[in-house]
C-alpha cells in the first residue's frame, strides 16, 4: 500500500560508447558523491544500492578503441552489452516491485532500462524529456551514434522492411531467436521481445529533430510537445495533456520517465554533449519532474547525458546540482 516505504533501486550506469565523448561516465559517481542516496531516504524511499552496471574495466580491453561495428551503429557490441546488463537489472528489480532509477551515462543505456521494464511491465508508458527524439535506427541515422537510437530501436514500425534489430551486432538479445541466458531468458510461450507502441510515448522539450525522425513522428502519429508547444500552451497545460494521453485508458498504468539533461536550456545545463539553445527553464525543468511524480504512476526512470568535462568547473557543478534536483523532484520532493 501507499503508506509502506517503497524501494528505489539506484543503478549507476556510466556508459560512454553511445556518443563520441569521454566524461559521460562521471555522472553516476558525482551524483552519488553529492548525496543522492541520503536525499532519497529523506524523501521516504528505501534505497537499494546496486553496484555499478558496467564495472570500471568495461570496454577498456587490450586495445584503446572499441572493435569496429559492422553496421551504422558505432560501438554497437559494447553499447548492446551494456544495455543488456542494465536490461537484466531493470527486469529483476521491477519484477520484485522496486523502482529502478538509472543514472547515466549516455542515453543509449535507455535501450536497456526500457527493455527491462517493458519486459516485466509491458503496459508501461514513456515520457521522453529531451531536446532530441532519439528515434534513429542504424538504417536512418546520419551520425551512427547510438545515444540517438534508444527509442527507435524499440519502437514498433521503425525497423525497415527486411531488416531486423537483432542483426545489429550486440543487439541479438532483442530478437525472437534469442536463446536466453542468466537474467535475460529466451522469449517463450508467445512472449515477444520488448517493443514500444507509438501511442505509448510522449516527447517533451523537442527542438532538434532529424529529417527522418520528423517523418516517423508524423507517420506513426507519436505525441510530442516541442519547445514551440511549451511556449504556446505553457508547461502546465503541456504536462496535463502528456499525462492524459498516456493515462486516459488506464489510470493506473506504470510510467517510465527518461530525462535527458540536454532538454534543459544550456544556460542552466551546459555540461552535456549535445547542447541546443532554447530549452526548458530552470523551473520548467523541475515542474516536468514534479508533475510526473505527482501523478503517482511513475515506476521507473533514467537521468542521462551529464558530462562534467564539457564545460568550465562552475558549469559542471551547476549541471550536476540541477541533475540532483531533478532527480529528487521526480522522486517526490515537493516545494512545500
Ligand atoms: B541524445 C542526433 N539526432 O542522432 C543523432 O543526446 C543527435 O541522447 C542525437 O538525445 C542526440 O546523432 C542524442 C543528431
Ligand atoms: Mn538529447
Ligand atoms: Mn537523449
Ligand atoms: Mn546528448
Amino acid at each position: 500500500t501507499l503508506s509502506e516505504p517503497r524501494t528505489c533501486s539506484l543503478i549507476p550506469c556510466p556508459m560512454t560508447f553511445g556518443q563520441p565523448f569521454t566524461g559521460t561516465d562521471m555522472g553516476p559517481e558525482l551524483l552519488m558523491q553529492k548525496g543522492l542516496p541520503s536525499m532519497l531516504s529523506n524523501l521516504g524511499w528505501r534505497v537499494d544500492r546496486v553496484p555499478e552496471v558496467l564495472g570500471k574495466s568495461f570496454g577498456s580491453s587490450s586495445s584503446s578503441s572499441p572493435p569496429p561495428s559492422t553496421s551504422n551503429a558505432k560501438n554497437s557490441s559494447l553499447v548492446g552489452l551494456g544495455a543488456l546488463s542494465l536490461a537484466k537489472l531493470c527486469l529483476k528489480k521491477s519484477s520484485s516491485g522496486n523502482f529502478p532509477l538509472t543514472l547515466g551515462g549516455d542515453h543509449s543505456i535507455s535501450l536497456g532500462s526500457l527493455a527491462g521494464v517493458l519486459r516485466s511491465r509491458p503496459a508501461t508508458g514513456v515520457i521522453w524529456v529531451d531536446a532530441h527524439a532519439d528515434l534513429n535506427t542504424p538504417w536512418i541515422s546520419e551520425s551512427g551514434n547510438m545515444h540517438g537510437m534508444p527509442v527507435g530501436l524499440l519502437m514498433e514500425g521503425m525497423i525497415p522492411e527486411g531488416k531486423k534489430v537483432e542483426e545489429v551486432e550486440g543487439l541479438e538479445w532483442l530478437g525472437e531467436g534469442w536463446e536466453g541466458e542468466e537474467g535475460w531468458p529466451a522469449y517463450k510461450d508467445g512472449e515477444k521481445p520488448p517493443v514500444l507502441k507509438p501511442s505509448s510515448i510522449v516527447y517533451v522539450g523537442l527542438r532538434d529533430v532529424d529529417k527522418e525522425e520528423r517523418e516517423a513522428i508524423k507517420s506513426l502519429n507519436i505525441k510530442y510537445y516541442s519547445m514551440y508547444d511549451i511556449d504556446r500552451l505553457g508547461i502546465g497545460a503541456v504536462m496535463e495533456k502528456a499525462l492524459e494521453h498516456l493515462l486516459k485508458d488506464d489510470p493506473s498504468r506504470p510510467l517510465h520517465l527518461s530525462y535527458d539533461i540536454d532538454a534543459v536550456d544550456p544556460g542552466q545545463a551546459p555540461a552535456t554533449g549535445t547542447t541546443v539553445r532554447g530549452g526548458l527553464t530552470y523551473r520548467e525543468a523541475h515542474f516536468v519532474a514534479e508533475r510526473i511524480a505527482n501523478s503517482g504512476n511513475l515506476a521507473s526512470a533514467d537521468l542521462v547525458e551529464l558530462n562534467p568535462t564539457l564545460s568550465d568547473d562552475v558549469g559542471a557543478e551547476e549541471t550536476v546540482d540541477l541533475g540532483l534536483q531533478i532527480l529528487t523532484s521526480m522522486m517526490g520532493k515537493s516545494i512545500i
